[in-house]
C-alpha cells in the first residue's frame, strides 16, 4: 500500500505533523512517519515482534492488537533494563503517553487481562484511561482452555497433538464462528450474558463426558468483574477510525505469525486466527488503504513451537548450542522452542501475502559464533521438481528436501555494534543477501534483546 502519509489529505497530514509525538529513542531515530503502521510475525512466532513495537510505540500515539489472545508471548525491556512479559497488553504499554486497543479480533480471557494489568500496576505502569477493549471481542472463558486441554489430551498418542498453549484459542475462535459467542458488549446486560454463557457451556458438557466446569460460579464471577471492565469497553472500530481521520498515529501489533496463519499456515499446526495482514483489517476494522507500513519481523534463523512440519529444523548440538544463546524457550508456557536455518522459500511468501514494506531481521547476534551459515532457498520434491511456494500438503511438505546456500560467519560478538558500518563484512553480506533475495529493505537488524540494541540499515 501506498505511504498513507503520501495520500491522506492536507489537512489531516498537517495534523499528523503537530500531533503530540513522544521522544524518540535512539534506536528508532530517525522519527519513522507512517501514520498507520503494522508489525507482523513472518514466521512462526516469536520473531521479536515486542521488541519492535515497544521500540515505534515511542512514536505512536495508539498501539492495538487485532488477533490471537493470551497466547501471545511478547518480551520487552524498558530504559534501564526491567523486563516484561505481556500476553494481551500490546507491547507499547511501556510508552505512557499510549493509548492501548485491544481489538474486535482478539479473544480475551478477561481475568488473564486484568492480572496482567495488576502486575503492571505493581511495576509502576498504569493502564487507567490508556486501555480500551473492543465490545465487539469475544470473550475467552475458562471453559475454552478446558476445552483446548481436553482435545489435545484427546489426540495424545496419536501424533497428532497440535501442541497448543492450552490458553483456549482454538474453542473461542470455534465459538466465534459458530455464532454462540459471548462478547465483551455483552458484559452490559447481565441477563443476556447468563443466557448466553449457560448455552455456550452447553458446548462442552455435550462434546466430553468428564467436563468440568461451573457455569454459575463463572456468571457470578464476570458479573462481579463487570464494573471494573465497564470502563475499559469501547466502540474501538469507530473510535480508531475517528483517530485516524484526527491525524494520530497509530501502530498495529501482530501476535502469532503467517507460517502459523489458519489459511496460511501449516493447518491444521497452526493457531485459530489470521496472524497476517487480513487479520489485521478484520481485526481492527481499519480499511487496507489506511496501512502506511507492513513490517515483518524475521529472526535471522527461525523457531517454532508447537507441533507441525519444520522444513529447515535443526536438530542435535548445533541447535541446543542455538537455543541457549538465544533464550529460545516460551514466554507463555516455557517450552523449549525448536530451532532450524532461516528459510527463504517461507519469508518469500509471508512477504507476498503481507505485501511487507520493510523487514526487521532480529537475533542476529545469536549466530555470532557460527562460521558459516545455512539459509533455506527452495524445496525439492521426491520427484526432483522444485515447488513454487510453500505446498498445501503436509505430506509434500514433510518429504521435501531444503536445498541450502551456505554464506560465511562473522565469528565477532556484535551485541555493542549500533552502526551498520561498524558490523562486521559477513554480518552486513548476510543481512544484504537477505534483503536482495527478498527485496524488502531490512531497516532494522536486532542485536540484543534490549531497546537500545537495533541497527538502522540505511
Ligand atoms: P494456540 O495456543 O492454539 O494458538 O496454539 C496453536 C499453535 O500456535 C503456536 N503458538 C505459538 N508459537 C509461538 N509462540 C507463541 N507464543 C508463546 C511465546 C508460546 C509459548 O511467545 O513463546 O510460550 O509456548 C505461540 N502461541 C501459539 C502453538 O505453539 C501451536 O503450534
Ligand atoms: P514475539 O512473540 O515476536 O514478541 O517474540 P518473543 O518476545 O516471544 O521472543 C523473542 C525473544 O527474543 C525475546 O526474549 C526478546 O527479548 C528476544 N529478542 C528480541 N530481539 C532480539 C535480538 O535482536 N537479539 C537477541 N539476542 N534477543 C532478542
Ligand atoms: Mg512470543
Amino acid at each position: 500500500p501506498a505511504p498513507s502519509t503520501r495520500s491522506a489529505p492536507l489537512a489531516r497530514r498537517q495534523a499528523l505533523r503537530s500531533a503530540p509525538r513522544c521522544q524518540a529513542t535512539a534506536a528508532a531515530e530517525p522519527a519513522f512517519e507512517p501514520q498507520v503502521c503494522v508489525v507482523l510475525g513472518t514466521q512462526w512466532g516469536d520473531e521479536g515482534k515486542g521488541k519492535l513495537v515497544d521500540i515505534l510505540a515511542q512514536q505512536y500515539e495508539i498501539v492495538a492488537r487485532a488477533q490471537g489472545g493470551a497466547n501471545a508471548g511478547h518480551t520487552i525491556y524498558d530504559e534501564q533494563g526491567n523486563k516484561y512479559k505481556l500476553h494481551l497488553i500490546p507491547s507499547g504499554v511501556l510508552n505512557p503517553k499510549a493509548t492501548c486497543v485491544v481489538g474486535n479480533g482478539v479473544v480475551v480471557h478477561l481475568p488473564s487481562l486484568f492480572d496482567e494489568i495488576r502486575g503492571m500496576k505493581e511495576r509502576g505502569v498504569t493502564l487507567d484511561g490508556r486501555l480500551l477493549i473492543s465490545d465487539r471481542a469475544h470473550l475467552l472463558f475458562d471453559l475454552h482452555k478446558e476445552i483446548d486441554g481436553a482435545r489435545e489430551a484427546e489426540l495424545a498418542g496419536t501424533g497428532k497433538q497440535i501442541g497448543t498453549t492450552k490458553r483456549g484459542i482454538g474453542p473461542a475462535y470455534s465459538s466465534k464462528a459458530t455464532r454462540n459467542g459471548v462478547r465483551v458488549g455483552d458484559l452490559q446486560r447481565p441477563e443476556q450474558f447468563a443466557d448466553k454463557l449457560r448455552k455456550l457451556s452447553q458446548d462442552g458438557f455435550k462434546r466430553f463426558d468428564d467436563f468440568e466446569y461451573d457455569v454459575e460460579a463463572d456468571i457470578k464471577r464476570y458479573q462481579d468483574m463487570a464494573s471494573t471492565v465497564a470502563p475499559f469497553i469501547s466502540d474501538t472500530v469507530h473510535q480508531i477510525n475517528e483517530w485516524y481521520d484526527q491525524g494520530r498515529k497509530i501502530l498495529i501489533e501482530g501476535a502469532n505469525a503467517t507460517m502459523l496463519d489458519i489459511d496460511f499456515g501449516t493447518y491444521p499446526y497452526v493457531t485459530s486466527s489470521n496472524p497476517s495482514i487480513g487479520g489485521v483489517l478484520t481485526g481492527l476494522g481499519i480499511a487496507p488503504n489506511k496501512l502506511g507500513a507492513v513490517i515483518g519481523v524475521a529472526k535471522a534463523y527461525t523457531t517454532r513451537v508447537g507441533a507441525g512440519p519444520y522444513p529447515t529444523e535443526i536438530f542435535g548440538e548445533l541447535a541446543d548450542e542455538l537455543r541457549e544463546i538465544g533464550a529460545e524457550y516460551g514466554t507463555t508456557t516455557g517450552r523449549p522452542r525448536r530451532i532450524g536455518w532461516l528459510d527463504m522459500v517461507a519469508l518469500k511468501y509471508a512477504a507476498r501475502i503481507n505485501g511487507l514494506t520493510h523487514i526487521n531481521l532480529t537475533k542476529l547476534d545469536v549466530l555470532s559464533e557460527l562460521p558459516e551459515i545455512k539459509v533455506g532457498v527452495a524445496y525439492k520434491a521426491p520427484d526432483g521438481t522444485l515447488l513454487p511456494s510453500v505446498p498445501e500438503d503436509l505430506d509434500l511438505l514433510e518429504q521435501c528436501e531444503v536445498v541450502y546456500e551456505t554464506l560465511p560467519g562473522w565469528k565477532q560478538d556484535i551485541s555493542k555494534v549500533r552502526r551498520w558500518e561498524d558490523l562486521p563484512e559477513n554480518a552486513r553480506k548476510y543481512v544484504q543477501w537477505i534483503e536482495d533475495q527478498m527485496g524488502v529493505h531490512c531497516k532494522w537488524i536486532g542485536v540484543g534483546p534490549g531497546r537500545d540494541a537495533v541497527v538502522v540499515k540505511p
